[in-house]
């Protein structure tokens, strides 16, 4: 089985703190318990280091809030999780927020020709600092990964792009800028946001999404931001939107993904223990692990 744990716990990348509390909350709702009592040989490698926010220098007039201390992390996570697929250990990323994805995928990209994403996200994740409403670098990995955005987070790990646009599926989208539309348009790249949900259902959704990505990739990674959930069910998230995917979807989805096999890296980010309703949203993400690796098929 063999698989590697990495904690990132950064807040960085946006702006409500405590998001840097997400791997303890994971592991405190039996993260690890889950993923041993399914799987064989797990490598916990515990948390990163995070540099805190220059408070005295915080102006930056780029649009890119903690640039140099989202960079040195996302390097460092980077430079981990490629060390880790060298060892043939399938990476398991803790977040933090979703800024972390700009160093998960540099670190895998490398390994595929054609890595697939899966973004489960209400968010798109596609702006720069030209179309950011906000300058959080939270809004901005899948576009960093295209290769779009400051090069200095481009240029993360000596290469681009680390991904490429049609192999990639973003699933529960339901807030995106006009950039991102704009992005996406150009792109081409496949959404099916909550109206594809609502009209197709989670199980077309998932056969569609596998179907595309086992045709067209060589490995697939998923990121998992528990904001994708609908807020009743997962409160504990700094943008929550109302309107998401159900516990039931997210599970039957996770449970579609192991049965397909196609996975070889996931992620699950942005949960915040301190907009949570006792760590519930950390518990439904450990639940989300289970269906993932395996839990029906045991
Ligand atoms: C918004 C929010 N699109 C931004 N993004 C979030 O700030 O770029 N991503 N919350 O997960
Ligand atoms: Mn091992
Ligand atoms: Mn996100
Ligand atoms: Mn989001």
């Amino acid at each position: 089985d063999n698989m590697s744990i990495i904690g990132v716990p950064m807040d960085l990348g946006q702006s409500r703190r405590g998001v840097d509390m997400g791997p303890s909350a994971l592991r405190y709702a039996g993260a690890i318990e889950k993923l041993q009592e399914l799987k064989n040989d797990i490598h916990d490698l515990g948390d990163i280091a995070i540099a805190r926010p220059d408070t005295a220098n915080a102006v930056e007039a780029s649009n890119l809030k903690n640039l140099k201390q989202v960079m040195e992390a996302s390097e460092e996570l980077a430079s981990i999780v490629d060390q880790e697929i060298k060892k043939n250990r399938f990476p398991v990323i803790f977040g933090g927020d979703h800024s972390i994805s700009i160093g998960s995928l540099a670190g895998i990209g490398r390994h595929y020709e054609n890595l697939g994403v899966i973004w489960y996200d209400a968010h798109g994740d596609l702006n720069s600092s030209e179309t950011s409403p906000s300058g959080n670098i939270h809004g901005m990995p899948l576009a960093v990964s295209l290769g779009i955005g400051h090069e200095k987070l481009t240029n993360l790990a000596g290469y681009a792009p680390k991904i490429k646009p049609e192999n990639i599926v973003i699933i529960g989208a339901r807030s995106l800028d006009p950039g991102e539309k704009e992005l996406i348009r150009e792109k081409g790249i496949k959404v099916y946001s909550m109206h594809e949900i609502d009209r197709l259902g989670m199980p077309n959704v998932m056969k569609e999404s596998i179907d595309y990505l086992k045709g067209r990739t060589d490995g697939v990674h998923l990121s998992l931001d528990l904001d994708g959930l609908d807020p009743s069910e997962a409160p504990g998230v700094g943008t929550p939107v109302i309107g998401g995917v159900t516990y039931r979807e997210s599970h039957l989805a996770m449970e579609m993904l192991a049965e397909a096999e196609i996975l070889t890296s996931a992620e699950f980010v942005e949960v915040n223990p301190i907009l949570d309703d006792k760590n519930k949203t950390a518990a439904v993400a450990v639940g989300l692990m289970g269906s993932l690796f395996g839990e029906k098929l045991k």
